[in-house]
């Protein structure tokens, strides 16, 4: 059986082809035109990166290489008595665009395994911040410590050739990748469990529940939600704060540690990856000013309004691109209505899926009403019993790893170029609008 790399390596010329006859043949073809709106505006809905991971319909939501997740979930190899896909398969299918066998995303699972090993220095660098630092500076800074492991630093400084980088780039991301739930384990250990740290797993355990088992999560349930977390996280297609950190700092040809260290502090600002804690601290304020009771649709539509009153969003709700119910958030309803159909948090979510999507209508902002990922993923988490919320970002982020550096693995095999958009002042604006 090729390994990943062989396989993909194999991938590298014909693509390569291909898009350099795109170039050649329609390179000055229009795919966009940006309005005034847009340049102000976060550059909304510009079409003006590849990205070839995965794709967002704003009204299906996302596709991994055209693969909608209920369609994974069936499709990608599971482990052993579980039912969840495997992100150790969606890797290679990112990468790739290929599904994976069951051998074959057992093969990463094993490499991902054998290509453990945090150096003292990365836990030296945490434990001298203080343990109320953060989880997500400590997550970024731990990645950016690791950095002096990068081969492809090392083979930049060699002299080896640009068309070859995507080795030493493979080589970073899969490390990298091997190494994230060590890191956030680590964190999480010295945050919350008083610096009491445990040992990775059996080589026979898989990523995502060998990362559970370091974080002291050893029910066969929560390795499924993890294992199904760390899918859905994944990728989000390449506009994304984080995705497009990565590619950006990326394109100046800095190394995975560099590009994902970066993406990561995006990752942790609240209109983005850090919703997810806003979301679930949310909800409990509710829950305490309902006396722990549950509550009515009256009250809680009550409190939604006070939230917006106060100039506040409601965390959870709403998405720059999507349009309708956010499938990830689906796919995690499902799981809860499977493994805990009758938990409280399960009950408030459902009413907040009925009552918030027709206030924000009304309200007339929100371009999208309905609930994206961070609304459901933190009940889930609290059922299992972990109730520290600024942790739960870092979760996300060893998730967005795998879409970010399979992509990231991609820009170097395409040798795409330094990324560099024109900025205008507002006065040359004026002058463009403004002309009569
Ligand atoms: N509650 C209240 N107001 C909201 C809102 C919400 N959930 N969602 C959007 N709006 C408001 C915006 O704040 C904006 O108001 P202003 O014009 O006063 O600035 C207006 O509606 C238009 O926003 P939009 O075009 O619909 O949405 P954006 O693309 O600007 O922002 C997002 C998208 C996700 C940041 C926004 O919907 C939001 O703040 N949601 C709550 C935070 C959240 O859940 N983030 C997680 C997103 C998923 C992820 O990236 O992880």
């Amino acid at each position: 059986m090729p390994s990943l790399k062989e396989v993909f390596a194999n991938k590298i010329p014909p693509f390569r082809e291909q898009v350099s006859r795109i170039l050649r043949e329609k390179g000055d073809v229009k795919i966009s035109d940006v309005t005034v709106s847009q340049a102000y505006g976060g550059m909304r809905s510009v079409k003006c990166m590849v990205t070839e991971t995965s794709a967002l319909d704003p009204l299906e939501g996302i596709r991994f290489r055209g693969y909608t997740i209920p369609a994974l979930r069936e499709k990608l190899p599971k482990a052993k008595g579980g039912e969840e896909p495997l992100p150790e398969g969606l890797f290679y299918l990112l990468l790739t665009g290929d599904l994976p066998t069951e051998a074959d995303a057992q093969a990463i699972a094993r490499e991902w395994r054998s290509r453990e090993g945090l150096p003292q220095y990365v836990k030296d660098a945490l434990d001298a911040l203080p343990v109320e630092t953060h989880p997500m500076t400590q997550f970024s800074l731990a990645i950016l410590a690791l950095q002096h492991e990068s081969v492809q630093a090392k083979d930049y400084r060699d002299g080896v050739s640009k068309q070859d980088l995507w080795k030493s780039m493979y080589e970073d991301s899969m490390n990298v990748i091997a190494n994230l739930p060590l890191i956030a384990a680590y964190i999480y250990r010295r945050s919350y469990k008083g610096g009491v740290h445990i040992a990775p797993g059996p080589a026979t355990m898989d990523w995502s529940e060998n990362f559970a088992h370091m974080m002291g999560y050893d029910s066969h349930e929560f390795a499924e939600l993890m294992r199904l977390y760390m899918v859905l996280h994944s990728d989000h297609e390449g506009g994304n704060v984080s995705a497009h950190t990565i590619h950006l700092v990326g394109s100046a040809l800095s190394d995975a540690y560099y590009a994902l260290s970066a993406g990561m502090t995006g990752l942790a600002g609240p209109l983005h990856g850090l919703a997810n804690q806003e979301v679930i601290r949310w909800i409990l304020d509710v829950q305490e000013e309902m006396g722990g009771k549950r509550p009515t649709k009256e009250a809680l539509a009550e409190y939604v309004n006070k939230t917006l009153s106060a100039g506040r969003v409601v965390p959870g709700f709403g998405h720059a691109v999507l349009r309708r119910t956010d499938p990830r958030y689906t796919a995690l309803r499902e799981f809860g209505l499977k493994h805990m159909p009758d938990d409280d948090l399960m009950f408030f979510a459902a009413v907040l899926y009925d009552v918030v999507p027709p206030i924000l209508e009304a309200q007339g902002k929100a371009k999208n009403p309905w609930p994206n990922v961070d609304a459901h993923s933190g009940v889930l988490l609290v059922h299992y019993g972990m109730n520290e919320f600024d942790f739960y970002t870092v979760l996300f982020g060893v998730s967005r790893a795998l879409g970010t550096m399979a992509s990231l693995c991609w820009y170097r095999a395409l040798n795409l170029p330094l990324e560099r958009p024109k900025s205008v002042t507002t006065e040359w604006i004026m002058s463009q609008v403004y002309k009569d």
